[in-house]
């Protein structure tokens, strides 16, 4: 018999693929797509199937609920992502949705029922790889959602309200689904990192995760044709641009501690090989577990950024598309979970979290736990991304013995 911890892992690989992929080279599976809904009916046939009830929520989060001996006690959620960045690993998000799956499904097959309802979180955005503001949908679940941020538009100009339309939602209700009240959040998800790897550990349990900032800059210089415009004469938007990615890179390097600045998108109009670039798009993600030492080191990449928008004459402005707090996870529960690990033979482990997750967002709720699975490599946000079906099985079987021993409290 194929063990929980294989058939989570089998479940991310058939989801990586169409039709629950919107691109047919690579994943892809933004918010509110096809690919989207395609993966929120399978999944949703899993989670029938091992036991729960389903719906979904205002936000458009798919939920499955299995009850408990007191129906009206808080739930433990368990929860994850099902949306992907571009050109995707199959198991950042989708393995922490379907190992929740599988211990409701071990737990249905047992007969068991816990004092509290299990609900398990299918998080709609969670990467903001279609609308800039990420997190939207466990900010809707956490009631944390801010005038404005409701407010936005894809790369095509599609609204949200014009994305959920066809979910029959709309962004007048999305508040809607904030949840009444929880025990406590768990969730599972690889590192994206190579710390358990080098330490030859399956699974770690997390202590916090890093506070992030985004901005979008945008430069404005002068488009002009490349054959006539003299290099003196020029306002290049593009050679500026560079020029700033190059300072962001200093400014986080010189930092030398766990801070990290990344331009991971820019667009570059007109775009054409014979035109001087007039105007560039880009993004800057700020991260550290020290918050101050985050906003010290943004205070200082903006006024450099200033200061070689002035010195090339060029335009400069910056928006800033996301906050998130640096978000520690709760204490008594990361003893629960480090008791259910070592009760599997493992070696505990404490490891702090550089990438964001739901957790961080469902902290305004109710007391959060992370356990993190070994990812080969490192390797995340990357198709390379790989999970090892056997690590996967320990991870089912810690989250078991956590939701045993949070029981018995
Ligand atoms: O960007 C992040 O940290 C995450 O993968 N959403
Ligand atoms: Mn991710
Ligand atoms: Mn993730």
């Amino acid at each position: 018999m194929v063990s929980g911890g294989a058939r989570a892992v089998a479940r991310c690989d058939e989801l990586g693929v169409a039709p629950y992929s919107d691109a047919p080279d690579m994943l892809f599976r933004a918010y509110l797509t096809p690919a989207f809904a395609a993966a929120q009916r399978a999944i949703a046939g899993w989670m029938i199937e091992a036991g729960m009830t389903t719906r979904i929520d205002a936000a458009a989060n798919l939920v499955g609920r299995y009850e408990g001996l007191e129906p009206d006690a808080p739930p433990l959620i368990i929860g994850s992502h099902i949306d992907s960045v571009r050109d995707a690993g199959r198991y950042d998000g989708p393995l922490g949705v379907m190992l929740g799956i599988e211990a409701v499904a071990a737990l249905h097959a047992a007969g068991r029922r816990m004092r509290f309802p299990i609900e398990i979180y299918a998080f709609g955005d969670e990467e903001g790889s279609r609308f800039a503001t990420a997190m939207l949908t466990s900010r809707a679940v956490a009631g944390t959602l801010e005038p404005g941020m409701l407010d936005i538009a894809d790369a095509r100009g599609i609204s949200l309200d014009e994305a959920l339309a066809p979910f029959e939602l709309s962004d007048l209700k999305f508040a809607e689904a904030r949840h009444p009240g929880a025990l406590a959040y768990l969730e599972a998800h690889i590192e994206q990192g190579p710390a358990l790897e080098a330490l030859g550990l399956p699974v770690g349990v997390v202590t916090g995760i890093a506070a992030q900032l985004r901005y979008i800059v945008t430069v404005t210089g002068v488009a002009g044709h490349a054959g006539t415009s003299a290099m003196t004469l020029r306002s290049d938007a593009l050679a500026a641009a560079a020029e700033m990615v190059l300072a962001i890179e200093r400014i986080a390097r010189e930092d030398a501690s766990d801070l990290v600045a990344t331009v991971g998108r820019m667009e570059v109009a007109p775009g054409a090989p014979n035109v001087v670039p007039g105007k560039v798009v880009f993004t800057i993600d700020i991260r550290s577990g020290d918050q101050a030492r985050r906003d010290r080191a943004a205070a200082a990449i903006l006024t450099a950024l200033r200061g070689i928008a002035a010195h090339r004459g060029t335009g400069f402005t910056s928006e800033q598309t996301n906050d998130l707090a640096a978000s520690p996870c709760d204490p008594r529960l990361m003893d629960l979970l480090e008791a259910a690990l070592v009760a599997q033979g493992v070696a505990p482990h404490r490891l702090v979290s550089g990438a964001g997750h739901d957790a961080m967002i469902l902290a305004a709720l109710c007391p959060t736990a992370m356990l993190f699975i070994r990812c080969a490599g490192g390797i995340s946000h990357n198709p390379a991304e790989h999970a090892d079906p056997a690590d996967a099985e320990i991870a089912l079987r810690v989250m078991l013995g956590f939701i045993e021993r949070l029981d018995a409290l």
